[in-house]
């Protein structure tokens, strides 16, 4: 059989997937499994690079995992793990970070916009969040990377780091491509809609969570920011407008001179109560699935167990290629005895 084209990406479990989530990343995955060879992490080590809370980390990862098989993952033809799951990642990161130029991380729009985001925590791992992204990357090989707009100077940094390893140690990394998915709407905040739509936004009325009951989702529309005027009308210049239009272009698959038809001088009332519908009908598959996968977490542990196995399989063997280019002894293979090491004295 042909090879299929290898595709990574990955959502961090920094807080409830938001249906900004689904849009940009989730659906676009679901249509890419046929086709290609897909490796979709739950992105826990760059997590980190924002001050998490142990427990909800751990519960975050599982609720992550089941949301990406509610929206239809589906683990026997794509491999589905956790990025901790596979040392390999900060591994190969070392060995980059030692062929990055500092003025190459200071420069990314992402740093100096959580830098300033999260000022009492600027953190070497997010000064170095390219790199990690870049090992993410270069270990599988993967020759198209799904970006949006914001990853796109991390994806070109990964692409300078293959290409500087290649030219010093030989021809090891595959150089990825960029891979605009056909449907990429972004999704703008339900308060303050010239701002994407963030999992962590402190303020819950401006983000749709993939998990909301149909009373959450009702609020939230309902509160939603609107523009002045009355006319449902898809303009760049209204903001508000313009994100439910697109939320009801999502949630219906109508197209939006079909939105604009239908809805026309209806009133923004008219409008927001056939979105709130749309919404509830549309998410509640997802949410039925999600809820049944996550009460059933022994089965969510041993799918994750089998996809990291399926993802070392060919991250170490990129590392081992890695290291020997590099000019590392090849290591010893060891033998512990199985005691265990305390953190108490005595
Ligand atoms: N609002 C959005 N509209 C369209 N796509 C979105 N994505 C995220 N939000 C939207 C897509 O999700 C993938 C990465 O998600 P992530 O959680 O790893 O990083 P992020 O983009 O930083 O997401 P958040 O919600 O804004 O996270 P926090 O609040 O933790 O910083 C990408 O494919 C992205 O395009």
């Amino acid at each position: 059989m042909a090879q299929r084209p290898v595709i990574l990406s990955g959502i961090q479990p920094s807080g409830k997937l938001t249906i900004g989530h689904y849009t940009g990343a989730l659906r676009n995955w679901v249509a890419l499994q046929d086709s290609h060879e897909c490796y979709f992490m739950i992105a826990d080590l760059h997590a980190i690079t924002v001050r998490q809370e142990p427990e909800q980390l751990r519960q975050r990862t599982l609720d992550t995992a089941a949301l990406y098989l509610a929206c239809g993952i589906d683990p026997q033809q794509s491999v589905l793990f956790v990025q901790s799951h596979v040392p390999e990642h900060t591994q190969l990161t070392w060995v980059l970070a030692c062929l990055t130029g500092m003025g190459e991380c200071q420069r990314m729009t992402q740093f100096k916009e959580k830098s300033l985001q999260h000022r009492h925590n600027v953190n070497v791992g997010l000064f170095a969040y390219p790199i990690l992204m870049a090992a993410d990357i270069l270990l599988y090989q993967a020759d198209l990377v799904p970006v949006g707009a914001d990853q796109k100077q991390h994806l070109e940094l990964t692409r300078n780091l293959a290409e500087r390893f290649n030219y010093y140690y030989g021809e090891t990394f595959r150089i990825p491509e960029p891979y605009i998915p056909p449907l990429g709407a972004k999704i703008m905040s339900l308060q303050e809609p010239t701002k994407k739509m963030s999992k962590s936004d402190p303020n819950e009325n401006a983000v749709l969570f993939l998990t909301d009951t149909p009373e959450d989702i009702q609020r939230k529309i309902r509160k939603a920011v609107t523009d002045s005027g009355r006319e449902i009308r898809y303009e760049e210049q209204r903001p508000g407008i313009a994100n439910l239009i697109v939320l009801y272009h999502v949630a219906t698959g109508k197209s939006i001179p079909e939105i604009e038809a239908e809805f026309g001088s209806a009133g923004y009332a008219t409008f927001k109560a056939a979105l709130a519908e749309a919404l509830i009908e549309f998410l509640r598959p997802i949410r039925e699935e999600y809820l049944r996968l996550r009460a059933a977490e022994d089965h969510l542990h041993n799918l994750l167990a089998e996809g990291a196995r399926r993802a070392r399989e060919r991250a170490a063997h990129t590392l081992q290629l890695v290291y020997e280019r590099v000019g590392f002894l090849k290591a010893p293979v060891l033998e512990f005895s199985g005691a265990v090491v305390s953190n108490q004295r005595g």
